[in-house]
């Protein structure tokens, strides 16, 4: 068995490259199993140093150095380098090598999906393709040739503008592309195949005129229209919000069916995961164009923030995912509600970064060592890295944001940056020292923070004591304060704010920038005693402890102004509930708060997309991280009994909103889908009755269901009520659905979201189960261990071991997928003691068994 037991690479330890390669030219004779690279380099000696070239798998037919071939005393091929001891100091390198893109099923450097040639080079695929300096900061104008049967792949796509292009002897033909941008190898992307085209244009605001495609399955054209309507959108917002135009006269995206992460953002030249390109109003949900709708943002985005300005090592990977994540989110929070988008990143966050942030894995977002780069790519980095933007921009103001990010494109276009080097737009920006806030980068952990009020009747003073304690993770036991912004409000509780001293519109942001802070809030004299808002639309990535009861936190639900804040205080409510439900399995939920919760969603009902949140409860995954040792089954079983009563409070308004027709035609808006939101979580809610007239109302919604989302929804809700119109839903579905594989993924993940182990067993011996398939490998592992905690925790310990026989075989096959099932582990440490020794036993034994790097890096951390 492979057992590579990962070596750690150390930011202290970055030399820059001894070399410089202005251009290089890349010739690829395309074949399945034996494709020809050759390279041609012009290198450059900038400083004293090795010349060392990465190169991982490849078959070396030729080398040469200035047209003169090199004997094999001449270099050293060893441990994936290649090493050639004595090079002139201006010369040209020409390579050959064979690959084989057919056997590459780990999916990173050239690999064929569905008979077409795709590349993934982020972030060391392209060390897989040719010998090069397989790092971020050497950065080359790429010239690219590709030869292939004309038949087979009339399409031949690269980076940059297409150049040449003709016929060749023997059905063969030819295209060249030229990038003009420097780019690091990891942007290269190469495509050929046969596709249908989705085409329209884009005039950037210079007046440039830009051909966009979007490069689908034959006969899928049609369901590329929302991606591209995207794409225009985020030219347009990049060109509003932050000055930035496009600088090519092509944007291509092609999907591709296997793909290990959303999508990759290579210079003009975009590949996606199908999953995030194709949409059609029957078999999409509002879910589905939405996440395109962001993730063709966030590829986008990364040309200036990624591709013009890129990172000089991967430590620095935040510097790319964190701002452009940050930025995606504010182009959903135009184009579709903010609160709502708030929202829902909180969510997300909370339910992966925070968890990943207190257990074994937990890193800082800017790591100082790592084991494998591909595990790199986090919910730390990305959703975290967009959180310090985020609270980057309450520190300092908006304005001082906007122009630290012009100092930003300004002065470090084109080069490989990093961390400090953005700070310090944003400290000529403010005016400000940073080297405080940089702490974020370097501290892993969620910070908490306690909020102590006190007031005085006499003076009309409040005093806020405000403290903050990171908790210890891996190998860092003590940490140092970090700025917390919170942004802060007084609440009349009649729906205003009461003015104070040096507050505007008694609004302001508290710096909490000590392990302790008292801060003095006075009122006008005879001022009744305002209730205090705090951490308003979620400004720090912390958690916020306050002494305030049941009765407390509705008073403050109430009276609250921010509709972030609002929702949090009903999900503060439904965990402290559901805590107790647990430690007390005879009592009923509390009436008086199930009235409320219900009352919100009434008051709401105008604003669907909002009152659709305040119907979802806090999961399991979310419940467990307060909860030491947590019993998943148990936190389940709570939740739901306090789910029933919250469905049985609202069930005549449940009636009421489902018997209102679905919008029509059928439109991907944002109003729209708030309308369908709402409706969904009313189906969500019938099910929770589970009643068998919940089962039959919700069978003859499904039957009658315009659009997938419904339809979906519908389905979900059924899988936990066993009868005949659940069985009769599923294989109507799949009947329905069978030639299309991502509605199919769907109907995997909602059977394994909510079954048992055997079930997740019995859907990974289907028929339909593709190992080499990443979509359809999530749909069943990562759907039944990540958010199917009471089942993939079950102390028979039967999840974690149809989990682990999945990720054994995933392993072989594709490492970096395996590593990525096998963080759904994290948490181990946390459970009840049964399922904490099963899920020991099972990572024990995997490690035993021999893994990938990648997946080795994972568990030897996990069992840490
Ligand atoms: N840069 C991409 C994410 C990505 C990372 C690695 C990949 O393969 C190993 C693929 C994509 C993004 O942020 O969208
Ligand atoms: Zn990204």
């Amino acid at each position: 068995m492979r057992t590579e037991t990962p070596v750690s690479v150390k930011l202290e330890d970055y030399t820059p490259y001894p070399f410089e390669i202005d251009s290089v030219s890349l010739d690829f004779s395309l074949e399945l199993e034996a494709t020809r690279v050759r390279t041609k380099m012009s290198v450059r000696r900038v400083r004293p140093g090795e010349f060392v070239l990465d190169g991982e798998g490849l078959t070396l037919n030729d080398i040469s150095i200035d047209g003169s071939p090199l004997q094999v005393s001449d270099y050293k091929i060893a441990d994936n380098k290649l090493t050639i001891a004595d090079v002139p100091d201006t010369f040209t390198l020409e390579t050959d090598v064979t690959i084989n893109p057919k056997a590459n099923t780990a999916l990173s450097g050239l690999y064929v999906s569905a008979g077409r040639f795709c590349s993934q080079c982020e972030a060391t695929g392209f060390r897989r393709i040719t010998y090069w300096p397989d790092r971020p900061d050497v950065m080359s104008r790429f010239h690219v040739r590709i030869d292939a049967d004309k038949a087979t792949y009339p399409i031949l796509l690269s980076n940059g503008t297409p150049g040449k292009a003709g016929d060749l002897p023997g059905g063969r033909h030819f295209a060249e592309w030229d990038d003009p941008h420097p780019k690091p190898s990891y942007l290269f992307a190469l495509c050929a195949g046969d596709y249908d085209v989705w085409r329209d244009s884009f005039t950037t605001m210079n007046g440039d005129h830009v051909d966009l495609g979007v490069y689908v399955d034959k006969g899928q054209a049609d369901r590329a229209e929302w991606a591209m309507e995207s794409l225009k959108a985020s030219m347009k917002w990049d060109e509003e919000r932050f000055g930035r135009a496009y600088d090519l006269g092509v944007f291509n995206i092609v999907a591709v069916r296997d793909f290990n992460f959303g999508a990759m953002e290579n210079k003009g030249l975009n590949i996606f995961n199908s999953a995030y390109v194709l949409a059609s109003p029957d078999s999409a949900t509002d879910a589905d164009f939405e996440a395109i709708e962001s993730i063709v943002g966030h590829e986008y985005f990364h040309n200036w923030t990624g591709n013009r300005i890129t990172c000089r090592d991967w430590f620095q990977l935040c510097l790319k995912e964190g701002l452009t994540v940050f930025r995606d989110q504010e182009f959903s929070s135009d184009l579709r509600s903010r609160p709502v988008q708030r929202i829902k990143d909180v969510m997300r966050l909370r339910a992966r970064q925070f968890a990943e942030d207190g257990g074994p894995l937990a890193h800082p977002v800017r790591p100082q060592a790592y084991g494998s780069i591909d595990n790199l790519y986090t919910a730390t980095v990305y959703e975290k890295g967009a959180e310090l933007i985020r609270a980057l921009t309450v520190l300092i103001g908006d304005d001082a944001f906007n122009k630290g990010m012009q100092i930003y494109f300004d002065e470090y276009d084109g080069t490989a940056s990093t961390i400090e080097d953005f700070y310090s737009c944003f400290e000529k920006a403010s005016g400000k020292d940073l080297s405080q806030f940089r702490l974020w980068y370097a501290q892993a952990g969620t910070p908490e923070v306690t909020v102590v009020e006190e007031w005085d009747e006499a003076k009309s003073e409040l005093t806020l004591t405000l403290s903050q304690k990171t908790p210890p993770t891996p190998k860092q036991d003590k940490k140092k304060p970090v700025p917390i912004p919170l942004r802060a409000a007084l609440l009349d509780g009649k729906g205003g704010h009461v003015e104070a001293e040096g507050w505007q519109d008694g609004e302001t942001v508290i710096v909490l920038d000590k392990a302790e802070k008292t801060v003095k809030v006075n009122l006008s004299k005879g001022s009744a005693r305002p209730l205090l808002s705090i951490n308003r639309e979620f400004s720090a990535p912390v958690r916020v402890r306050r002494d305030l009861d049941k009765a407390g936190l509705l008073k403050l639900a109430a009276a609250e102004t921010d509709p972030f804040n609002i929702w949090d205080c009903f999900q503060s409510l439904a965990k402290t509930e559901i805590f107790r439900l647990l430690d007390e399995p005879q009592s009923p939920p509390d009436d008086a708060l199930v009235s409320a919760m219900a009352d919100a969603v009434r008051l709401n009902e105008s604003d669907p997309a909002f009152a659709a949140l305040l119907t979802v409860l806090p999961d399991v995954g979310e419940l467990f991280q307060d909860r030491e040792p947590a019993d998943p089954a148990g936190l389940d079983s709570a939740r739901k009994r306090l789910r029933k009563a919250f469905a049985e409070a609202l069930a005549g308004d449940i009636t009421r909103i489902l018997e209102q027709p679905s919008p029509t035609p059928f439109k991907p808006s944002a109003e729209q889908a708030g309308t369908r939101a709402l409706r969904g979580a009313m189906i969500g809610l019938t099910g929770a009755l589970g009643t068998p007239e919940a089962a039959s109302q919700l069978k003859s919604h499904f039957d009658s269901a315009s659009n997938m989302t419904e339809s979906l929804a519908c389905l979900r809700s059924l899988i936990p009520l066993p009868g005949k119109a659940r069985d009769e839903a599923i294989e109507t579905f799949y009947a329905r659905w069978k030639d299309n594989p991502l509605v199919i993924d769907k109907w995997f993940a909602v059977q394994a979201g909510q079954g048992t182990a055997e079930d997740a067993r019995r859907l990974s011996e289907h028929p339909d189960f593709d190992m080499s398939n990443p979509n359809r490998v999530r749909s069943v592992a990562a759907a039944f261990s990540m958010t199917n905690l009471a089942a993939f925790h079950a102390p028979d310990g039967k999840g974690h071991e149809v989990i682990a026989d999945i990720i054994q075989r995933a392993d072989k096959l594709n490492p970096a997928l395996a590593a990525r099932l096998l963080t759904s582990f994290e948490q181990w440490k946390k459970l009840e003691p049964k399922a904490r020794a099963s899920a020991k036993t099972v990572l024990e034994r995997l490690q035993e068994a021999g893994l990938s790097k990648n997946a080795m890096d994972i568990v030897t951390r996990a069992l840490d």
